[in-house]
């Protein structure tokens, strides 16, 4: 006879084990659009202890509705190896340039991030860093419906060596470093031109402060570079850039 009970304890039980095993992990992410979820898949890859913090229902960010609700997104010739390495199908439309199902890519980028390794909480909120000595060392957690009802419910906290703000175009975490006066502005994500913007949120992709990386928009929002629209590539290429280089400061 199946109990209801029994339902509610396994999922109780589950939650809270995979939450208090990850209070303390290598990587914090918020955010699981495509630049957080491919830097939470190659840190876990290579046997780092990554979570991603969502406050979202769904994961995925900006993947879904691919350019206006058409769902589908275009990556390019550099990205291509991360589209197969992650198993995903796609067209050339023309040299150099492919187009992808925006369903596909958000699903199975999804799923072959979570069996890596990494766990991912949706519905928390990231409210707040954790700075201590000049050096950002962990997030400030709530439940987003906590925050949608305005209820004062005090936070708890996960502690991290690194932590990702894959926020995207708000750049939402670098935010509560602009409001201590920690670092000096954030212009905000430049008007549409996707060539650039695609280089540029590479090159933006950087540890903004001691322990905080930023990547995907965030980095171009917190360095006054263009939006780019529904192509992916930068986005991916900047996860896994934020990957590499915070594995090799964690071999260190
Ligand atoms: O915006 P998003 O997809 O970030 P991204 O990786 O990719 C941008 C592209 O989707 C697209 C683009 C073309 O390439 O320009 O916009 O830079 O995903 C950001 C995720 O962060 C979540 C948010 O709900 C979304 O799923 N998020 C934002 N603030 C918080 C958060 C927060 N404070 N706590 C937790 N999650």
């Amino acid at each position: 006879m199946l109990k209801d009970v029994e339902i509610s304890r396994v999922i109780v039980e589950n939650y809270m084990k995979g939450l208090l095993d990850s209070l303390t992990v290598d990587v914090a992410i918020v955010g699981a659009g495509p630049s957080g979820m491919v830097a939470g898949y190659y840190l876990a890859k290579e046997g780092v202890k990554v979570a991603i913090f969502e406050k979202k229902l769904s994961i995925g960010g900006g993947i879904w509705g691919g350019g206006m609700g058409f769902n589908k997104i275009v990556v390019q010739e550099d990205a291509k190896e991360i589209l197969n390495e992650f198993g995903i199908d796609y067209k050339p439309f023309r040299k150099g340039l492919y187009v992808a199902d925006a369903v596909e890519v958000a699903a199975t980028i999804a799923s072959r991030t979570v069996k890596a390794g990494v766990k991912i909480f949706n519905m928390v909120e990231v409210e707040d860093l954790v700075i201590k000595d000049g050096r950002v060392c962990g997030v400030v957690i709530n439940w987003t419906s906590v925050k949608m009802a305005g209820l004062h419910v005090d936070p708890l906290t996960i502690e991290a060596q690194y932590v990702i703000d894959s926020t995207g175009h708000e750049a939402q975490i670098t935010q509560h470093l602009l409001k201590r006066g920690m670092i000096e502005k954030i212009p905000g994500e430049g008007a549409m031109w996707a060539e650039m913007g695609e280089r540029l949120t590479v090159e933006n992709t950087k540890e903004i402060y001691p322990g905080l990386y930023v990547t995907g928009m965030a980095a171009n929002a917190v360095s006054g570079a263009p939006r780019m629209g529904p192509i992916f590539g930068g986005m991916f290429m900047s996860g896994r850039k934020a990957a590499k280089e915070i594995l090799e400061k964690l071999k260190k």
